[in-house]
């Protein structure tokens, strides 16, 4: 019998994702049927968007797992009506995307490029930035997003260091885990890159007395969540110059209410949630496989332990 698997995400996201889903379903030789609507009690597995609709998955009572499209899974993790498995997105495409994003925006504070972009006066003033070795990066989060842009930056010559909940093991990078690896990452950080997922144990990572570890003058990145980092603290310490810049992608609030002070500080960059996105294609053959687990009986992978909200 085919299986019956729902979308459920917002309408205007079927158009994007319908066709790569069958082409990945035809591929895995998977008969099924894939539809916006079901009754809830026919549905097999449920890839899902947490801003979707279906926030009660009660009814579903014969689905399998909920496939997540979304990297991030903070909005879901505390569903009390969710007992299935929940597979977070990791996919190829939107790893990519992400790695492109941190390395253009690691390389403009390396390179200082600003002081050309916004150059007001016509002074020939030779500047010559460092390299990449002489340079120490910091990701906080070594997961699928930030184990892939430490990579990438440690192949182009960052000195890279790499902070985790657990011990990693990453080649060239300086990986640190625990508490007190927390403090040695942002000691040396003079770039550095968010991660973390938005969970109990990350909010307001970056508050007062870790903004005060970083070196005076160093950068900040977030591309992982807003709750990450405590704004007040980030605007004093942006304000007295210990942060020199910071790039923001996420936010408590999104979008970023207008009056939010972010917006006009002259030295933060504010961009709208678009380091990185699932992409269809890629993202798709990731939650066939996961479909094709379940049904042979295998284990599901990117599976999200809710006890630990990440
Ligand atoms: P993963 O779950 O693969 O990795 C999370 C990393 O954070 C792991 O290394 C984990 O440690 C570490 N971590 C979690 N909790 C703690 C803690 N308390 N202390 C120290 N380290 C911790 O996630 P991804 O790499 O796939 O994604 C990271 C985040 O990026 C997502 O949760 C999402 O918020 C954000 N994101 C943002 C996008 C954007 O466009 N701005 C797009 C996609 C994702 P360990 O390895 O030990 O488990
Ligand atoms: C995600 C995101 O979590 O886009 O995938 O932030």
């Amino acid at each position: 019998m085919p299986l019956n698997i729902l979308f459920a995400a917002r309408p205007e996201r079927w158009k994007t994702y319908e066709q790569p889903l069958r082409n990945a379903l035809a591929k895995a030789d998977i008969e099924a049927n894939l539809a916006m609507d079901f009754a809830p009690e026919d549905v097999d597995y449920i890839v899902f968007a947490p801003n979707s609709h279906l926030q009660d998955f009660t009814p579903y009572t014969r689905a399998r797992a909920v496939l997540n499209l979304w990297a991030g899974v903070e909005a879901i993790t505390g569903n009390e009506t969710l007992k299935i498995p929940l597979a977070r997105m990791v996919d190829p495409g939107l790893t990519t995307g992400m790695v492109e994003w941190v390395t253009g925006h690691v390389m403009r504070y390396h390179l200082g490029m600003d002081a050309d972009i916004t150059r007001a006066d016509t002074k020939w003033e030779v500047r010559t930035p460092p390299l990449a070795q002489e340079r120490n990066v910091s990701i906080l989060g070594l997961g699928a997003l930030g184990t892939a842009c430490a990579q990438m930056l440690r192949k182009i010559g960052f000195n890279v260091t790499g902070w985790s909940r657990s011990p990693k093991d990453v080649a060239g990078v300086d990986c640190l885990h625990g508490q007190d690896g927390l403090g040695q990452a942002l000691s040396c950080a003079e770039i550095a890159v968010l991660l973390l997922p938005d969970t109990a144990a990350t909010k307001n990572i970056i508050n007062a007395q870790t903004l005060a570890q970083m070196p005076k003058g160093a950068f900040i990145i977030n591309p992982g969540r807003g709750p990450l980092i405590d704004d007040a603290a980030l605007l004093a310490a942006l304000d007295r110059g210990q942060i020199a810049h910071a790039t923001l992608d996420v936010f408590r609030v999104e979008p970023l209410p207008a009056d939010d002070p972010y917006w006009a500080h002259p030295r933060v960059t504010v961009t709208p949630h678009i380091a990185a996105e699932t992409r269809a294609v890629t993202a798709s053959e990731v939650i066939v496989d996961n479909i094709r687990r379940g049904e042979a009986d295998k284990p599901f992978i990117n599976l999200v332990d809710r006890t630990l909200g990440y």
